[in-house]
């Protein structure tokens, strides 16, 4: 078998040698039409059968993994990659550091490590049914191609998850890949599991919104996961952080290109006053507090995804070996955090205060830092964008206790600044902070489909350059009828 090229003759394009493995091949062959099924239940709605051009992994080689080509999406290639194995690997952290990787699932660790392979999974569907009638609205045809582009590598990051179901947990796993394909996102009966994928995604703006701040979550927990002494599960996420890339990529770029077009239009409007939204808005923009407020809204939903910040689950997947730091190997101490501590912010006694945790407790706590750090850098280089058009308006992300459900800021209610306000105060303050119904009515106005190539909606600047190098007018998406 070559790790690096993909084997494409069989149903599964794949690299784990599927052929050689007739009981994991004959289980996914089964799952395979319930995938399908849900895909053309849940997956883009009314562009089934439209020819995109999207770009498909085609090996795990770092210098050129991908191919583009038109492609619909029903018959797209979803395939099982893992990024190859590293020779002599070992287990970087927790109790059973410097002990050789695991090939196989250990015993002790079998449930722990179940739940985190369906959770990740879970997250993979949940916003592709999150997305599904985005496809109505999209601004260019660019933008269309880019949202499938996002919701065809969900689909193989679910692909990937189910593999190892199906490969390592027996009976047990294909349960569980069965109901990866039950569960729907905001279902009242069968919900997603966590609470970020069962919100919607009304519009664009929030598509961006995500991408950014959510599916950066999805970067974090896998690159924690990527570290993992389970050396199967490492190397499928590592693959997986491949196409990762590029979904924060649209939504930085997305967000920064609805920023570019307000600002642009101000300018020429000769409007100064960021504030003045009557007037903003008969340009057909978004006005930056509209944008703000959507930015307090994923970031803080995001937030919820890293957990309660003291967690003897994160504890107990790092100790295991099954789940480990960002850039673990990149840090330089002990990589058993036994001992020492790690600061956490608390609320106690109905104060925000900063306390030691014992470090092992405190991990989701560390990863959600440095998610934040990350996020700030984007929201630095959004406000660079405003800062061009000499506007005064800075976008900031919101305190991490602000409008949590998650944790321990779930139980009070804060301003975006942190300050702990009473429920009465933030009933009535609500819409300053988090996007409002007219808000949301006045973006709605804006969602309206751009189909010619080489257009954009009102509200958004074309990007810089085109995916694949393609020129301004390419023709992302060949519709339909
Ligand atoms: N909603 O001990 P705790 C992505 C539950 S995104 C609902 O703090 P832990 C993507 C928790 O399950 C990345 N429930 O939990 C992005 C637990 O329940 P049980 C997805 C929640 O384990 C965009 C209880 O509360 N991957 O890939 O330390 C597009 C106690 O909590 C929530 C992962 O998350 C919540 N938000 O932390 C597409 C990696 N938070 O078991 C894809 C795998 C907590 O006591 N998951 N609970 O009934 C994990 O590592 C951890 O499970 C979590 C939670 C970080 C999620």
């Amino acid at each position: 078998m070559n790790i690096v090229n993909v084997d494409y003759d069989g149903l599964i394009p794949n690299n784990v040698g599927l052929n050689s493995d007739p009981r994991v091949k004959a289980a996914l062959e089964k799952w395979h039409p319930g995938y399908i099924n849900w895909w053309h239940d849940m997956g883009p709605e009314g562009f089934q059968q439209a020819i995109v051009y999207l770009r498909t992994a085609v090996s795990v080689d770092p210098k050129g993994w991908a191919k583009f080509d038109y492609v619909r999406m029903p018959e797209y290639k979803w395939g099982i990659l893992l990024a190859p194995q590293v020779e002599d690997r070992k287990i970087a952290f927790g109790a059973h550091k410097g002990q050789p990787v695991w090939q196989e699932v250990p015993g002790e660790y079998r449930a722990m490590l179940r739940r985190l392979i369906v959770i990740q999974g879970d997250t993979e569907p949940a916003s592709v049914e999150q997305q599904r009638y985005l496809g109505k609205t999209a601004p260019s045809l660019y933008d269309l191609r880019n949202l499938f582009q996002v919701n065809v590598e969900e689909g193989r990051h679910l692909w990937a998850m189910v593999y190892l179901l199906h490969k390592y947990f027996g009976a047990e796993g294909r349960e569980e890949a069965e109901e990866l394909l039950i569960r729907r996102s905001g279902d009242a009966d069968t919900p997603r599991m966590l609470g970020a994928f069962n919100e919607e995604t009304p519009d664009w703006l929030s598509f961006f919104m995500f991408t950014f701040f959510t599916d950066r979550d999805g970067k974090m927990q896998l690159e924690a996961l990527a570290q993992s002494g389970f050396d199967p599960l490492s190397r499928t996420t590592r693959f997986m952080l491949t196409e990762e890339a590029h979904h924060m990529f649209v939504g930085e770029t997305g967000v920064g290109r609805v920023i570019d077009r307000t600002c642009s239009e101000m300018k020429k409007a000769g409007i100064d006053d960021p504030n003045n939204l009557t007037a903003i808005r008969k340009l057909g923009v978004i006005d930056l507090p509209t944008i703000q407020r959507k930015l307090n809204l994923h970031y803080s939903l995001t937030l919820d995804l890293f957990g309660n910040e003291i967690s003897t689950n994160a504890a107990n997947a790092f100790h295991s070996g099954m789940k480990g730091r960002f850039h673990e190997d990149k840090l330089s101490d002990d990589h058993k955090l036994e001992s020492g501590h790690y600061p956490v912010l608390r609320c106690l006694n109905g104060k925000i205060v900063n306390e030691d945790a014992p470090a092992l407790s405190a991990l989701n706590m560390r990863l959600r830092d440095d998610y934040t750090k990350e996020c700030v850098g984007g929201v630095e280089r959004w406000n660079k964008i405003i800062e061009k058009y000499g506007i005064s308006f800075r976008l900031t992300l919101p305190h991490v206790a602000f409008h949590r459900h998650i944790g321990e800021f779930a139980k009070v209610k804060t301003d975006p600044t942190g300050t702990i306000i009473s429920e009465a105060e933030w009933e009535k303050r609500r819409d300053e902070f988090l996007p409002s119904n007219s808000d949301r009515e006045y973006i709605e106005s804006l969602m309206k489909p751009e189909r010619e190539p080489g257009k954009f909606a009102s509200w958004i600047s074309p990007p810089k350059v085109g995916i694949d190098n393609k020129p301004g007018d390419f023709e992302y998406v060949k519709l339909a009828g």
